[in-house]
């Protein structure tokens, strides 16, 4: 039975976002991590052109920006980093791996850095000093006795560099297999598999300049106000210039409705702050596909009106961008003149004349960016959801212009460029083929194992070893019983990291845990300080150089790790991978060769702020096969396991969002409070619209266990959540992740892009089995 927190206290926020708060919070932050003197002024080099990239979040920095962009959860990552807190050799002497399980992963980040490489030791249930050298062969020993490549699987976490991803990669590939579970698969797949049917790249077109001169903005499913602050300072600037601002989310998220800029000192001292969206659109859980398909039907009607008026000139649609630049919408228009009003309502939880008025702001728009984040890409019907944004955007040529664009907001912050420098399970031959010639070998052809896939393998015996370039693979994962069985099931699990986390803890028959330099910290390669290349969510690709004093001597790089694995497994006769270690830039030269777009890489990065990688679709030219920009037509989705349930279940049956409070990072645990939502010192809470509460005979301040119906059989819970009367959709509940993870079952994903479908789950509410008790 879970405990109540004590502290515990649900409080509505009435402040702008940001603001005083902010500084307050981080404040407290920093005594807690008990941040030493001279790494406070890593704070201020954070973003800057000759500082490093925050290990935060993928929105980008400004251009050559000399003020200070002051960011509460950048100065979170950046503490959590600098913490002068240590885990030793000593603390685990001390504690057993099944005595470390008993504590929460607020308990197990709060023990600070990793100092040293550790392995498992299953007769004392403790890990142990181990060195280097015989880290690597314990690796290479296992990798060469596996019976085929394809019986290990390599994980990444978005935050590693490009030179560490890219030799990752190279070395994964000539030891044979493409198995490249990464946390893009839980995160953007959606995009990433969507886009390039449609505008013919998985990644977005605008840029920062795009924000400066955009009109309308389409905000989807994000929480930019916790996940992407910095984003805040654009959206301010937008609505400043009179820019339209609509969010579409479930929630009307506090952090869009107002925003305190720290970065101007009138706002600041005069308590005023800037209004952001003026238009909050609540669609269900899942609703979004039919409320942008609606909106595009309501487009069409608006041309077909302004046809039978007349001029040309006055017409809804950009027709010589359609007749120029795309293929397909005929049968596109077609089929949106055939959908049904009240089923296209129905499906989005939107009533008609919102559809309509949406439809409206969009159309006044000249220059249209839209966004979105987790709220569009895990659901079942994500994929076909990009693709229809991107017709409804394709509609009036709002891609490819200035002030226009598609703009996925990443998470992680350099996921998008991991996956540039081949962290993909499934490659194009023409990277493979790149690949090959400049390394001359045959790389492995078979697509590898996903995320979901890789569980599976790990369960059904097929992958007995996983290696995570980062992330906490144990708990960021779906069905949380399942996939710690499959973790369990290993032969060896290792972990290149910089914190303790639970995927330490759970564990294959041999573990190691592998402490790596974070990106704050200073990189020295054979005397010389080592700069890293990341990308962040609009291309902009620039080098990164860390400050801080590592957190301990015995510290590896990522890329020397990488380098190490790879000597020991394949050795150094074809490739030299000890002496990549030693000077970066030797790496970035293969990069330039083995990569599109990376000519001349390391003169580019010297760039102060970098360079934009090119994209494609941003200059109006299309990598689709058929050379054009692609509409793609998609009947309602009717999402068949939550519809099954609700037939089962009637109006009891929710659909629960599994999201990120403002304390955390994924699975890291900064701090207890979610405050733009009003919640205090306390995780395990379910926002219930109050309606839904009094239907189910519940009360806010209750207590519930959480159930998932699936067709499977398996029984999974969640126990111990505190009811919140919430302005959410009726149906719809929310909650933290990864308490919630063992809800989500394996096996629903989304259509093709096979995400976890962490937004929408069948669940029942019941009241708890065992009341909760305080601490
Ligand atoms: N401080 C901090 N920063 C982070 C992270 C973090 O954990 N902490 N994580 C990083 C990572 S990896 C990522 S991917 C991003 C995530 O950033 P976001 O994309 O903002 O992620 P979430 O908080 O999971 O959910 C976003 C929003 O989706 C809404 N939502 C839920 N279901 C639906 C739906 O069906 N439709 C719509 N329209 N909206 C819906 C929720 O109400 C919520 O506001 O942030 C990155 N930055
Ligand atoms: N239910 C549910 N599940 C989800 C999501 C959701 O919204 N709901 N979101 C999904 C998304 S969008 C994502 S991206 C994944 C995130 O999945 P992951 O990326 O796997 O998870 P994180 O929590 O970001 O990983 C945190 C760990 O990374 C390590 N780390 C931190 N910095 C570094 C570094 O610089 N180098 C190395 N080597 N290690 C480092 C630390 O040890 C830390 O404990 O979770 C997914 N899971
Ligand atoms: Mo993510």
């Amino acid at each position: 039975m879970k405990k109540a927190q004590p502290e515990g206290r649900i409080a509505p926020y009435t402040h702008p976002a940001a603001g005083w708060g902010a500084l307050k919070y981080v404040a407290l932050h920093l005594v807690r991590e008990k941040v030493a003197g001279n790494n406070y002024r890593t704070l201020l080099r954070q973003n800057q052109p000759d500082g490093f990239d925050c290990p935060g979040c993928a929105w980008p920095d400004r251009e050559h920006n000399s003020t200070f962009e002051f960011c509460e959860n950048g100065v979170k990552a950046v503490a959590a980093e600098a913490t002068s807190k240590r885990v030793t050799p000593a603390f685990f002497e001390e504690h057993t791996v099944t005595a470390l399980m008993a504590r929460s992963e607020y308990e197990l980040e709060q023990y600070g850095r990793l100092t040293a490489p550790m392995v498992y030791d299953a007769v004392t249930d403790k890990y142990q000093p181990i060195g280097w050298q015989d880290a690597y062969a314990l690796i290479a020993s296992h990798l060469n006795r596996l019976d085929s490549p394809d019986e290990a699987a390599f994980y990444t976490s978005g935050r590693a560099s490009n030179e560490a991803a890219f030799l990752y990669q190279l070395f994964v590939r000539l030891y044979g297999t493409n198995n490249f579970p990464d946390c893009s698969n839980m995160c953007h797949e959606a995009t990433s598999r969507g886009l390039p049917v449609t505008v013919g790249v998985g990644k977005g077109t605008v840029t920062l300049d795009d924000f400066e001169h955009a009109d309308t903005l389409l905000i989807f499913g994000q929480n930019p106000a916790t996940n992407h602050p910095r984003m805040l300072g654009e959206l301010r600037d937008c609505a400043k210039r009179g820019a339209t601002i609509v969010s579409i989310n479930p929630l009307r998220e506090r952090g869009l409705e107002s925003f305190a800029s720290p970065q101007h000192p009138l706002e600041m001292l005069t308590l005023s702050s800037t209004k952001i969206a003026s238009t909050f659109i609540q669609p269900k859980i899942g609703g979004d596909f039919a409320l942008i398909k609606g909106v595009a039907k309501h487009v069409l009607e608006l041309d077909d009106d302004a046809r039978a008026r007349g001029p040309e000139s006055e017409r809804v649609l950009d027709l010589a961008f359609l007749a120029e630049h795309t293929l397909g919408f005929e049968r596109f228009a077609d089929d949106l003149r055939t959908e049904d009003w009240d089923a296209l309502a129905a499906e989005s939880g939107v009533a008609r004349e919102d559809i309509e008025g949406l439809a409206r702001i969009y159309v006044k728009g000249e220059r249209v960016i839209a966004t979105w984040g987790m709220g569009l890409t895990q659901h079942k019907n994500s994929v076909a959801t990009v693709q229809m944004l991107s017709n409804l955007m394709l509609m009036r040529g709002n891609i490819g212009r200035r002030g226009a664009g598609l703009c996925p907001v990443r998470g992680h912050s350099n996921v998008q460029g991991n996956r540039t420098v081949g962290i993909e399970e499934k490659p194009t031959a023409a990277f493979l083929d790149r690949l090959g010639k400049v390394f001359d070998f045959a790389p492995p052809r078979a697509h590898g194992y996903d995320v979901v896939e890789s569980i599976e393998a790990m369960l059904a015996g097929k992958v007995k070893v996983l290696i995570g370039l980062g992330g906490n693979f144990s708990l960021a994962t779906p069905d949380t019983a399942r996939t710690w069985d499959a973790l369990r099931a290993c032969a060896l699990t290792v972990h290149v990291t910089t914190k303790l986390n639970r995927s330490h803890l759970v564990h294959g028959a041999q573990a190691l845990i592998l402490p790596t330099l974070g990106r704050t910290e200073i990189d020295m390669q054979n005397g010389v300080a080592q700069g890293v290349t990341v990308e962040d969510s609009m291309s902009m690709v620039h080098v990164s150089y860390g400050m801080n004093k590592p957190a301990s001597a015995e510290l590896v790089s990522e890329t020397a790790i990488v380098a190490g694995i790879a000597h020991a497994t394949l050795g150094s006769a074809k490739i030299d991978w000890l002496g990549y270690a030693a000077d970066y830039a030797g790496i970035r030269d293969v990069m330039a060769r083995a990569l599109d777009g990376f000519q001349d890489y390391n003169e580019r990065i010297a760039h102060p702020g970098g360079f934009h990688l090119r994209v494609a679709a941003r200059e109006r030219e299309w990598k689709t096969p058929t050379g054009k920009a692609n509409f793609v037509v998609h009947g309602i989705q009717w999402d068949t396991p939550i519809r099954r349930a609700r037939q089962l279940h009637g109006e009891r049956l929710m659909t629960l969002m599994t999201t990120r409070s403002h304390d955390q990072y994924n699975t890291t645990i900064y701090a207890l409070d979610d405050r733009y939502r009003g919640v205090y010192g306390q995780r395990r809470v379910v926002f219930v619209n109050a309606e839904d509460l009094a239907m189910l005979g519940f009360q806010a301040g209750e207590w519930v266990d959480i159930t998932t119906v699936w067709e499977d059989g398996i029984e999974r819970r969640a126990d111990g959540f505190l009811l919140v009367a919430y302005d959410i959709p009726r149906g719809c509940v929310g909650a933290y992740y990864p308490e919630t993870n063992p809800l989500v079952p394996l096996n629903s994903v989304a259509d093709i892009a096979n995400t976890p479908t962490s937004k929408s789950i069948p669940v029942l509410l019941h009241r708890a089995r065992a009341p909760a008790v305080a601490a």
